[in-house]
């Protein structure tokens, strides 16, 4: 283990490289839309920008001093760079959403322990949303904060973010002949009571619930129980970025930050939001 203050430091330094890259990998984008002939290790096909961003973040966040692990969902093995935390990343959350021009994120969770690690275990997380504007949420002790990225400035826009009372978005991935029955029936509650916002990039959608109240679920399949996400890159980082703004994650039965992890791109049924309905949806599924 780490000194708190040794922490902090990495912590800061992380947060400064994700923040410093960020408009670098949004201009990079232009030229770096089209696919590679590789799948990343789970199983997706890889965009060049994929790989690229992937490459940019190893390079910068393993230079870091306490960084001693970098992980991302679009390489097999973790690389080693030393003594220290663990930075797991997902270099560009949604990219198949590339071709379609729409919107895209970058995910980043801080473990102090090796990889695979608990959700117990995060130090911070946070997100990076590539909308009309570039957008940082970084969760850090109790707090949640939101920064607007433009060049070299990084702006605070709200020093406390909170998931509002009173509910208003719902988004759900996969297709719904393959939502299990239990799924299918809160699914029919819940879309009598919010409205539907889904883009195919979890970073947006979430940032919708995060904005609004309500629910995002990446849930399990019938042809896939563990649907698609993944815990390390995806589920943990985003189910802290929730819980710490008041709200609630869950895989169907437990808080995210509670799930067992056992290999590094293990993947794992993502439902978080407004804590009702994270309530609902557990009872639901029981
Ligand atoms: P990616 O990180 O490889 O882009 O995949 C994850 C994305 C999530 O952002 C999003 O929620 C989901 O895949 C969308 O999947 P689908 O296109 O099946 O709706
Ligand atoms: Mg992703």
């Amino acid at each position: 283990m780490m000194q708190e203050s040794a922490h902090d430091a990495t912590v800061d330094a992380v947060v400064d490289v994700i923040a410093e890259t960020a408009p670098e990998i949004r201009t990079g984008l232009v030229g770096r839309r089209g696919t590679v002939d590789e799948e990343n290790p789970s199983g997706d096909e890889q965009v060049e920008a994929d790989v690229w961003a992937d490459g940019l973040l190893e390079d910068r966040l393993s230079r870091i001093d306490g960084v001693g692990q970098y992980a991302s969902e679009e390489r097999p093995e973790v690389v080693d760079c030393g003594e220290g935390v663990a930075v797991a990343v997902d270099p560009l959350d949604g990219s198949s959403n590339l071709k379609s021009n729409n919107a895209m994120g970058t995910i980043f969770g801080v473990y102090d322990a090796e990889l695979p690690a608990r959700g117990e275990d995060l130090v911070a997380a946070g997100y990076v949303l590539y909308g009309p504007v570039t957008t940082m949420l970084v969760a850090r002790g109790d707090t949640v904060v939101e920064y607007e990225l433009s060049g070299d400035e990084r702006g605070v826009i709200e020093r406390d973010v909170t998931i509002p009372d009173d509910p208003v978005v719902y988004g759900f991935g996969g297709r719904v002949p393959d939502w299990p029955d239990d799924f299918a029936a809160y699914v029919d509650e819940v879309e009598d009571e919010l409205k539907l916002r889904y883009g195919g990039a979890m970073i947006a959608d979430v940032n919708q619930v995060v904005t609004y109240g309500g629910v995002f679920a990446y849930p399990a399949l019938d042809s896939a129980p563990n649907g698609k996400l993944r815990l390390q890159f995806e589920g943990i980082p985003i189910g802290y970025v929730i819980e710490t703004a008041g709200g609630a994650s869950s895989d169907g039965s437990q808080s995210l930050l509670s799930v067992e992890p056992t290999e590094l791109h293990q993947r794992v049924p993502v439902h978080v939001g407004s804590e009702e309905y994270v309530d609902r949806l557990e009872a639901a599924l029981d």
